[in-house]
């Protein structure tokens, strides 16, 4: 079980530890519905990732409560509770209602198709945000009780609070593939992934095409190659519709205003592309740029994740677009920004790029200089003040502020 890390927070990280220990508890304290492993995330989840100290501080939170509570002592605490029994009622009543509905479409296939479930965890998400931003849900530290002094958990040497990965990793790991490959019988490899081609061609089993090819040595990734080589690449709905925007606040009002009046000047409706480049799955912040960007009546492109550097600048460039929005949760934000630039002036496209994310302050600095516009980290909550920011920079790089 691993516990929720998405509470946790960049602002005041001292406080995650306290978000944590309560976690912990959520899935131990009833003997009966008790998790079976326990997976605690670290105080500086939302900074970046954790280093062997910081691990060392999560597992100890599960050492103090197994050793020195008597919580392994006792049948299940909540027997007899009037208000847990109710509460795990209307759970499991919501669990089968939503299970029901996506039977009713034709199973989680067809709910991952016509994008239900997506649209779901997105709305979700959107509703969640909203009232962080409202207040309605405080989260401390983040927006409220702010004031704080500085924490003695972040003030150290830049980059002392999280792991910083050595570059000469990546390197290593590329030559030890590439001396892998040297080694196979490159004969054995290619009759392989052939063979791999021609049983699947012929709508045979996966399975032993797929065990001679590990004998042979096919790498996992020469292995997926040959499969979208025959059956292309399965890109899942977004979930981000382009449902009509939500009653707004006064602050979203008057971004939606300035946004209708700058493409007024420009022309056209102010257009920007969301781009999510990397491997990785982290897609929640982009689709909440997204959809929030759709209600201050910004056209959107957003085509999901996974997205190379490559295929962001060629769309920009057929959108036409007043501005590019990179969404970096991996740590690789330095690599793919600046391959993201490089293009962009290799294509002679002058567009304003901003760019949110995990991003170190050390790097935002970086990469600052090197010509991004913004940089936003999951401090900045208010989804309306990036909005009015975007549109400051796009207003600024058409020489109109
Ligand atoms: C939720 C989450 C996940 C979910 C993602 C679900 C989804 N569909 O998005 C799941 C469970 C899939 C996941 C998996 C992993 N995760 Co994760 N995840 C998180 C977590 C807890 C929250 C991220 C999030 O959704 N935040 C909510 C959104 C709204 O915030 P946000 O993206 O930061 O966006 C805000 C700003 O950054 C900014 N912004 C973001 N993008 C953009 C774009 C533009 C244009 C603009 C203007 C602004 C902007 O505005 C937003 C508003 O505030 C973070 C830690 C944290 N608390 O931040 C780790 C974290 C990002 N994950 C991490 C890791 C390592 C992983 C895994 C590799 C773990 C593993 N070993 O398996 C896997 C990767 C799997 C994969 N294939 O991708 C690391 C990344 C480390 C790093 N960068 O140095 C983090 C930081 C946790 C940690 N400390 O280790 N993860």
């Amino acid at each position: 079980m691993q516990v929720n890390s998405l509470g946790l927070t960049e602002a005041q990280p001292e406080n995650n530890v306290i978000r944590i220990v309560l976690e912990s508890l959520g899935v131990t304290l009833s003997k009966k519905a008790r998790c079976r492993a326990l997976q605690l995330p670290a105080w500086n989840e939302a900074l970046g990732l954790p280093r062997p100290w910081d691990q060392q501080w999560s597992l100890r939170i599960q050492q103090i409560l197994a050793c020195e509570t008597d919580l392994l002592d006792h049948e299940d605490i909540f027997d007899g509770s009037v208000v847990i029994e109710a509460r795990t009622a209307e759970l499991v009543e919501a669990s089968r209602e939503e299970l029901q509905r996506v039977l009713d479409m034709g199973g989680a296939v067809a709910a991952v198709d016509n994008a239900y479930m997506k649209q779901r965890l997105v709305e979700s998400h959107t509703a969640r945000v909203r009232e962080i931003e409202s207040g309605e849900r405080i989260v401390v530290g983040l927006n409220a009780y702010t004031e704080a002094e500085p924490s003695l958990l972040t003030t150290g040497d830049a980059g002392a609070s999280i792991l910083v990965v050595d570059d000469d990793a990546e390197r290593e790991q590329i030559e030890r593939l590439q001396a892998f490959r040297r080694q196979r019988n490159q004969k054995e490899v290619e009759a392989a992934l052939a063979n791999l081609g021609d049983v699947l061609a012929n709508g045979g089993n996966v399975m032993p095409p797929s065990i001679r090819a590990a004998h042979a040595g096919v790498t996992t990734g020469e292995w997926a190659d040959a499969l979208r080589a025959l059956f292309g690449e399965y890109r899942a709905p977004t979930g981000v519709s382009g449902g009509q925007p939500r009653a707004a606040s006064a602050e979203t009002l008057e971004v939606r205003e300035r946004t209708r009046k700058l493409g007024e000047k420009l022309g056209r409706p102010l257009k920007i592309l969301v781009g999510k480049p990397g491997l990785d799955g982290h897609s929640n912040g982009a689709e909440q740029i997204a959809v929030r960007a759709r209600d201050v009546g910004m056209e959107v492109v957003y085509d999901g994740i996974r997205l190379t550097p490559e295929e962001i600048v060629q769309s920009a460039r057929d959108e036409g677009v007043h501005l590019i929005g990179l969404s970096i949760l991996s740590g690789s934000h330095g690599v793919l920004v600046m391959d993201v630039l490089r293009r962009l002036q290799e294509a002679g496209l002058d567009l304003p790029v901003v760019v949110g994310g995990i991003i170190p302050d050390a790097d935002a600095r970086a990469l600052t200089e090197a010509g991004v516009r913004r940089v936003y980290t999951p401090k900045d909550f208010d989804l309306t003040r990036i909005m009015g920011e975007m549109v400051d920079v796009v207003a600024e790089s058409h020489g109109l502020h």
